[in-house]
């Protein structure tokens, strides 16, 4: 049974999950709290080997259905290896993307069967649903602009068309209108210390009422 605290972090590429989910381990470890921090595809042995055949620009003609069950193998495996039990533990859990990348990226920009993805998901994982998600908000020439500027190297799915990362970025607020309870967006077009501060106070306000 889930008694740790599981937080996930989605939006566009450049959208700045890896400076927040940062800002946000360093925080709850000083508070004293023990935090895993992981990504997705990854954060296995097995995961890491999965997540470089996903994103090597060798294989553009991937097919959709191959991609999917590629990025649901690496999440099945870390899942079982390193949520799950750090949430057993009481831990709390940040993971970089979670089922909604799926559901966005495969289900709704790819146009694989939504619901049947996120049913397949359920499945790979136990059913474990994020409590917290924070949807980092960024149009798509913002979050390409910072790629640029950080020199960051497109993998083979940042090499998409614009016309794709429309579908996602809509996708996204879509996913999000659904699922209010849940995921939280976040302007991410706001200065990092301002987002931070977002971030900071919705899990305060969550970890003061789980007492
Ligand atoms: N994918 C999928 O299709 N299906 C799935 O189920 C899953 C994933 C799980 C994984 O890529 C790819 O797999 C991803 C989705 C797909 N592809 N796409 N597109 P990844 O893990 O290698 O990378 P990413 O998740 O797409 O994004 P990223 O490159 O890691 O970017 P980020 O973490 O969102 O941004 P950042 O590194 O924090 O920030 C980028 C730069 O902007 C950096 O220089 C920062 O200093 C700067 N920054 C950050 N925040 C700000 C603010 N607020 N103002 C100004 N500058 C900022």
């Amino acid at each position: 049974m889930k008694k740790g605290l599981f937080i996930t972090f989605e939006g566009l590429d450049g959208s700045g999950k890896t400076t927040q989910i940062k800002l946000l381990d360093d925080y709850l470890r000083e508070k004293g709290f023990d935090v895993v921090t992981t990504i997705e595809p990854g954060g296995t042995e097995i995961g890491g080997k999965i997540r470089n055949i996903l994103l090597d620009k060798g294989n553009l003609d991937m097919s959709h259905k191959a991609e999917t069950f590629l990025f649901l193998a690496s999440r099945a495996e870390l899942v079982s290896k390193v949520i799950a039990p750090a949430l057993r533990e009481g831990k709390i859990v940040i993971c970089d993307r979670f089922f909604d990348s799926t559901v966005v990226y495969q289900g709704i920009a790819r146009g694989l069967e939504e619901k049947q993805i996120l049913d397949m998901s359920m499945w790979a994982t136990g059913k474990i649903v994020p409590d917290i998600t924070f949807l980092l908000s960024v149009k798509i020439s913002r979050g390409k602009k910072r790629m640029d500027t950080a020199s960051k190297k497109r993998d083979r799915i940042e090499l998409e068309k614009d016309n794709f990362k429309k579908k996602i970025y809509k996708g996204y607020l879509d996913i999000a209108r659904k699922n209010k309870d849940r995921i939280v967006v976040i302007d991410g077009e706001k200065n990092m210390e301002s987002i931070f501060e977002e971030i900071k106070s919705k899990v305060c306000e969550y970890l003061k009422n789980k007492k």
